[in-house]
């Protein structure tokens, strides 16, 4: 049977990789689009060892061309839009840049295909990040929005705009509205990277302290291997609609350090108050951890907790692993990550 062809954009990043690596698995000849940069973007595909096992594709979410050469060359079935400048923090600092990605790139592909071949189906990449400043105790699809960065801004943009050219021109085109999902293989500047890395450096005395911001942000974090299977499921559904996908469960950062401690025997006493609050190590009596109001955002999303209600009855989609699983996969993989 001839091979189904899936364009997975931000092939190169987290999310990217394990799809690419999922969709090998079932039998797709996936076409990997990243920027070609003298950086080496590659290195999760060699963790993952598929490097070989994709097409690579020059694409830049800012250039329209490079977008439409490769719907020319390929005769694609799935796109799976999952780049992005992904860092909300970086998006205060870049709005008008992050926009030009995360919302109007979308845009461009979506644009490429109406041109070319209505058929083929769509996935966007929507963030729980939308939710933003919400005061529900917790969030679905029929959750209102209220973003708190140019990053969720631009996200609900791409969001609303999927679902327009849905109605409009009948695309098959649909959003994974999903909460944070990690890995070893989490870009090292989101919390959860961050901490496993410099809480593994302190003990083994590597690094003397860890500087982080509002550690009473609770998140529902995932595993990202788990989350790249929704994606496809959607894309396979009869129609196309938007889901949240989730654990069900929120911790704070502080929780998720406190977690990782736990693991690494690492033994730590918190005192102290806002930015004055901190950890030392009871071993040593050294402060290992402390408040740096530069990791503070300008408009912070405090809490979010999603329901996968929709998606487990749905499209039979479970979250496999929770968040002390997860955070003894990410510290045991971490010294191949680096
Ligand atoms: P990630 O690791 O940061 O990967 C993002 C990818 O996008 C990278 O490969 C990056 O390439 C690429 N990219 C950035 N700007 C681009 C541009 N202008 N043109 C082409 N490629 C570009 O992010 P992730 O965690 O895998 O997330 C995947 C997607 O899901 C993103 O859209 C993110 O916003 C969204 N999302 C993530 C989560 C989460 O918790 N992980 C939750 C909800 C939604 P370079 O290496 O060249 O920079
Ligand atoms: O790990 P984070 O940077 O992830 P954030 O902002 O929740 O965004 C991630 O998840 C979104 C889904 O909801 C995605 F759409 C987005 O692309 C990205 O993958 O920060 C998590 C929390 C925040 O509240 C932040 O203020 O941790 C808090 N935090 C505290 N100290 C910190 C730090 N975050 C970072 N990155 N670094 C710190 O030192």
């Amino acid at each position: 049977m001839k091979k189904k062809i899936a364009l997975v954009t931000g092939s190169t990043g987290q999310d990217g990789s394990y799809l690419c690596e999922f969709l090998i698995k079932k039998n797709y000849k996936v076409i990997a689009a990243d920027r070609r940069s003298a950086r080496d973007t590659n290195w999760r595909h060699k963790f993952l060892n598929i490097e070989n096992k994709v097409m690579y594709e020059n694409f830049d979410l800012t250039d329209f061309n490079s977008i439409l050469r490769i719907f020319k060359k390929y005769k694609i079935n799935e796109v799976y839009n999952l780049a992005a400048q992904s860092f909300v923090k970086e998006s205060f600092n870049s709005p008008i840049s992050s926009s030009e990605s995360t919302a109007i790139g979308p845009l461009r592909i979506l644009e490429v295909i109406r041109e070319t071949d209505k058929k083929i189906k769509f996935y966007q990449a929507s963030s729980s990040e939308m939710f933003g400043k919400t005061n529900t105790p917790f969030q679905d699809e029929n959750t209102s929005f209220y973003p708190q960065s140019p990053y969720a801004v631009s996200k609900l943009f791409a969001h609303e705009m999927t679902k327009n050219y849905r109605d409009a021109y009948k695309i098959f085109a649909c959003s994974g509205i999903l909460f944070n999902h990690e890995s070893p293989i989490r870009g090292e500047e989101f919390v959860t990277k961050k901490i496993v890395r410099q809480l593994i450096e302190i003990k083994e005395n590597k690094r003397n302290l860890m500087e982080l911001g509002n550690i009473y942000a609770k998140r529902d974090w995932g595993y990202a291997k788990d989350y790249v299977v929704a994606m496809w499921l959607m894309l396979q559904n009869k129609q196309p609609k938007d889901y949240v996908i989730a654990t069900g469960k929120a911790y704070s950062v502080k929780d998720f350090i406190n977690i990782c401690c736990k693991f690494l025997n690492l033994k730590i006493k918190w005192s102290g108050k806002g930015i004055k609050e901190k950890a030392i190590n009871l071993s040593n009596k050294k402060t290992i951890i402390k408040i740096n109001s530069n990791f503070y955002r300008p408009t912070e999303v405090n809490y979010l907790k999603g329901s996968p209600k929709k998606a487990s009855q749905d499209l039979k989609w479970r979250p496999e692993t929770g968040l002390n699983q997860l955070v003894k996969i990410m510290i045991e993989e971490e010294p191949n990550t680096k």
